[in-house]
């Protein structure tokens, strides 16, 4: 999936999150479907909302706005039963970088940077980067980057724990494609329990945590994938899951 407004840098408006909403909706809902790339065409991912859209000299409806832009493009990534890769192909700013740290997991090109740049124009960080971020790098580093707004490169980003990986441009599409290939191959239902489960260990304690993974586990024991396997594994051959 690209977002696809490269002469504004990929920034959001109005009808570009209304359709990237519709289309995880159909990856949601198309079986063919095992796993999702989210990337940006041109030289950014995204610099965050259109700022020439909003509304010249009346005051903007935030709460609306997000409501139906940006929240259900957070939840969606969150709940969609499709793991997803966030391949970060240039500048990831405001919404862009939150949306992008959303995904399950993010890499970047080398000459990527991200950048929470709310604060530089009065907002505060949304589509859930309060939450992710401080979860990725701690809430001191989290703090100050959303306080101060600086720019950080992919390999600063790799080297805080806030994206899996930082490839170099040469290697990226390669490193892409073969990551979302592997997440395709995999048993989807414990991918997506696992998101699940991760994400709950947020508020959960230990004691609920235990509980949860015993009632997940026993949904993934559940799945034909599953079987596949562990009889994969007693014949000594590579398995086919089927997401099932
Ligand atoms: O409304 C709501 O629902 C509230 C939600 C808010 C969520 C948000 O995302 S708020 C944050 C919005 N985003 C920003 O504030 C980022 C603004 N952009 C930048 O800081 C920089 O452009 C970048 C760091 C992203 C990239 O810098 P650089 O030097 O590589 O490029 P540039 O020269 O600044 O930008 C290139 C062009 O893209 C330029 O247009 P021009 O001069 O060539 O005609 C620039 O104005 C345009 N552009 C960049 N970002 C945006 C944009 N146009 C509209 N909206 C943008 N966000």
């Amino acid at each position: 999936m690209t977002l696809n407004r490269p002469d504004k840098l990929n920034a959001f408006n109005r009808s570009m999150a209304l359709e990237l909403q519709d289309q995880l909706l159909a990856c949601e809902e198309n079986d063919d479907v095992r796993a999702v790339v989210l990337t940006g065409s041109g030289r950014a991912f995204s610099s965050g909302q259109d700022l020439t859209e909003l509304p010249p000299g009346s005051l903007p409806d935030f709460e609306k706005a997000i409501d139906e832009n940006y929240n259900p493009i957070i939840r969606l990534l969150k709940t969609i039963r499709k793991p997803v890769l966030c391949a970060v192909n240039g500048v990831a700013a405001g919404a862009g970088a939150n949306i992008a740290l959303a995904c399950d997991i993010v890499v970047a090109v080398s000459s990527a940077q991200f950048v929470q740049a709310f604060s530089k124009i009065g907002l505060i960080p949304d589509c859930g980067g309060t939450f992710f971020l401080p979860r990725l790098i701690g809430l001191q580093k989290a703090t100050a980057l959303m306080m101060l707004g600086d720019k950080i490169s992919a390999a600063e980003a790799e080297r805080m724990g806030m994206i899996y990986a930082c490839f170099e441009e040469s290697e990226f599409p390669d490193k892409v494609t073969r990551i979302a290939q592997t997440l395709a191959k995999l048993p989807t239902t414990a991918l997506i329990l696992t998101r699940k489960a991760l994400l709950e260990s947020s508020t959960n304690n230990l004691e609920q945590q235990l509980e949860l993974e015993k009632k997940f586990q026993d949904k993934a024991g559940h799945t034909r994938d599953f079987a596949e396997g562990v009889t994969a594994f007693l014949q000594k051959r590579l398995p086919v899951f089927t997401g099932r």
